[in-house]
């Protein structure tokens, strides 16, 4: 039987589609490929080992950090930071960035923003989570990095990716010249490539939103919801609703069936739920790369001013025919004040 191409790979071989790379860049995805794997397992057995339950702390969202979150959040800073390719680490799991740089990575020239364990809230009840990833390149040029080195627009990014641990473990990632998904071998304990140059498809028929929420609605994205129920004689079919509660796993499904995911402004977030810096970024990024779009209803994700490390932002993520119908609902009922 032919063994799919590794992670490890793959990453040498694309390597030349950087003629100045050195290196780094790949080494760095290596030391993430690394710390989904150790991750991996500690989630394979969360109902096993002591690792489930609340960890008694909270993350600057004031949200309970569940056991697996820290442990998650420290796998891949303790991955990035003995790597020696990384200066900076913004997670969703710490309040401040934090720097990395120690003798081995002086000249560490990358910047990683994480969410080491999105959709935390499914750990108890073994609903597929995930990890986002986004990484840029230092604009500072001397000393160490600082904020604005991690506050770039999205546009800047040299890599994103994600690991979904389901009911298989995948890990699909971008560097800017398409998406390319990568299946966890278990026998081999590697990333196999098992979805080269993922595409997702220009319309779909799956949407995704906490309708719970719908009375917060803008009108716009009521009007969007009734526009995917309605069923017209002609050519109009109702839509189905696919809403996981973990953002990875809901674009993930998207990426492959087609669909739209939409996590607009509510009472209860008026700037939206999701993080831009590591979440909303790195996933506009792969959704795009692989041909689909993402706004937050009105403006690209990845053009968006970055001003806060946990800034939030509304999000229309998915096949490009359905954000786009989806914008244009927002431009009529709520316009962009
Ligand atoms: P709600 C998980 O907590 C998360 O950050 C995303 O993964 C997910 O899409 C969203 O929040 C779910 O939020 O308000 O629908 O429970």
């Amino acid at each position: 039987m032919k063994i799919a191409k590794t992670l490890g790979q793959f990453i040498i071989e694309k390597q030349a589609d950087f003629p100045y790379a050195k290196g780094e860049l790949s080494r760095l995805l290596r030391d993430i490929g690394i710390a989904a794997k150790i991750v991996n397992r500690e989630v394979n057995k969360a109902g096993l080992a002591d690792i489930l339950g609340e960890n008694g702390t909270t993350n600057i969202q004031g949200e309970g950090q569940k056991k697996l979150d820290v442990y998650a959040n420290e796998q891949f800073i303790s991955a990035l930071k003995h790597g020696g390719e990384c200066c900076i680490v913004a997670s969703e799991e710490n309040d401040d960035y934090i720097h990395l740089d120690t003798d081995v990575s002086t000249d560490a020239k990358y910047i990683v923003a994480i969410d080491p364990l999105d959709g935390s809230s499914n750990i108890d009840v073994n609903v597929g989570i995930g990890t986002i990833f986004s990484i840029y390149r230092r604009k500072s040029t001397k000393g160490r990095a600082v904020l604005q080195d991690v506050l770039q627009r999205g546009v800047e990014q040299v890599a994103a990716g994600y690991v979904i641990y389901g009911s298989s473990t995948m890990l699909v990632y971008t560097t800017g010249k398409g998406v390319n998904g990568f299946t966890l071998d278990p026998s081999i304990g590697e990333f196999c490539l098992s979805h080269p140059e993922m595409k997702i498809p220009k319309d779909g028929v799956i949407y995704s939103i906490n309708e719970g929420y719908y009375v917060h609605f803008p009108d716009g994205v009521k009007k969007y919801i009734k526009y995917c129920q309605v069923e017209d004689d002609k050519t109009k079919r109702p839509y189905t609703s696919r809403y996981i509660g973990s953002m990875v796993a809901d674009i993930h499904r998207n990426l492959i069936k087609g669909g739209i995911f939409i996590y607009p402004i509510t009472a209860s977030a008026p700037k939206g739920k999701l993080r831009l810096v590591y979440e909303c970024n790195p996933m506009a990024f792969i959704i795009e790369q692989a041909g689909g779009k993402a706004s937050n209803g009105y403006e690209r994700i990845l053009d968006l001013e970055v001003t806060e490390l946990h800034q939030r932002s509304a999000i229309f993520i998915g096949s490009e025919n359905m954000v786009h119908k989806a914008e244009e609902m927002m431009a009529y009922f709520s316009p962009q004040v």
